[in-house]
């Protein structure tokens, strides 16, 4: 008998600049209904899902760059997705471009928050690893401007005991790195979710970015892997305002192995019965962190960090 988690994955194709959020919370429920339909009590949307990707574009308009934050969550228009977890019972993850208040500063992130199947939010991130610049490149088709329009998340990688689990959230960049996954490994994470908006010509290094979908999905799973949890990675895709996106959405298990993948670039709910429990064989023996990890040596490594090694 294992530890079940239903879960979607409700990945998002185009969403223009035009579309009202009216109109997109509108896509979000209707996912979320047919998650449910499929059984499933969690469903993961893509990172900053409420809006297209506006830091594709130098926005020196300050209203207009406003435009694209929530100030307020659950707000006048997200209110009705909050309901609709409630009245199915199902919990959700979703990204969203997060503004507030300091005084006179205003503070930008790029923010996921985890709420559970009575429509309360009970976890919140804000994404670490920022890619991009900060000012416009010249030459680039798409600018890439969240260091720009977002600072570094500050809550940390966190876990959450909820859906009879430990889970955790991460944001798109966050993906590639090893430490996002092992800080939430050394705290016993059962399942990572996370949203991402993937550029093909992310890199501009058209050798890099030909293995796009590769280094993608090679990401999640090892990150899955090394860490023995679930990893939950939903795409929005597709052509968005002329920049063409990477999907193939996943659910991945600790094996690393793919066990739900999605086929379209477009809005589409793919769904996985995850056993938490398979976690806890890998942790128990190849992954036994107590028993084989070794801090005191990679201490050592660290220290002499800048130093040039010694000759073997
Ligand atoms: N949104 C996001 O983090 N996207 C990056 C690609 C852009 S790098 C300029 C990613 O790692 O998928």
């Amino acid at each position: 008998m294992g530890r079940y988690v239903n879960t979607a994955a409700a990945q998002m194709g185009p969403i223009s600049k035009s579309e009202t959020r009216r109109q997109t919370v509108g896509r979000l429920i209707e996912m979320m209904r047919e998650a449910k339909g499929r059984g499933a009590e969690l469903v993961v949307f893509p990172e900053l899902c409420l809006t297209t990707f506006f830091p594709r574009w130098l926005i020196e308009d300050e209203a207009e760059l406003d435009s694209f934050y929530e100030t307020e969550m659950p707000g006048p228009e997200t209110a009705p997705l909050f309901e609709e977890a409630s009245k199915l019972s199902v919990g959700f993850y979703i990204g969203y471009a997060e503004l507030i208040r300091e005084g006179d500063r205003k503070r930008r992130f790029n923010t996921s928050i985890l709420v559970d199947r009575s429509g309360q939010i009970i976890g919140k991130y804000r994404k670490v690893h920022l890619p991009g610049h900060d000012v416009l490149q010249p030459g680039r088709v798409h600018q890439h401007l969240e260091k720009r329009y977002f600072e570094p998340g500050d809550l940390g990688f966190r876990v959450w005991r909820s859906f009879g689990g430990v889970m955790g959230m991460c944001i798109c960049n966050d993906r590639r790195w090893p430490e996002t996954y092992r800080v939430m490994g050394l705290q016993g994470v059962e399942m990572v979710m996370l949203g991402y908006n993937t550029p093909y010509d992310h890199t501009q290094h058209p050798d890099i970015d030909s293995l796009t979908q590769f280094h993608n999905h090679l990401s999640m799973q090892a990150g899955a892997y090394q860490n023995a949890t679930w990893v939950v990675g939903t795409a929005k895709c597709g052509i968005e305002e002329g920049s063409n996106m990477v999907g193939q959405s996943v659910i991945v298990a600790p094996s690393g192995e793919i066990v739900a993948m999605a086929s379209n670039i477009e809005d589409e709910v793919i769904t996985a019965r995850c056993d938490l429990d398979i976690g806890k064989r890998y942790r128990e023996t190849i992954f036994d962190f107590a028993r084989h990890r070794e801090p005191a040596a990679y201490g050592l490594i660290v220290e002499r960090k800048g130093a040039v090694p010694p000759p073997i």
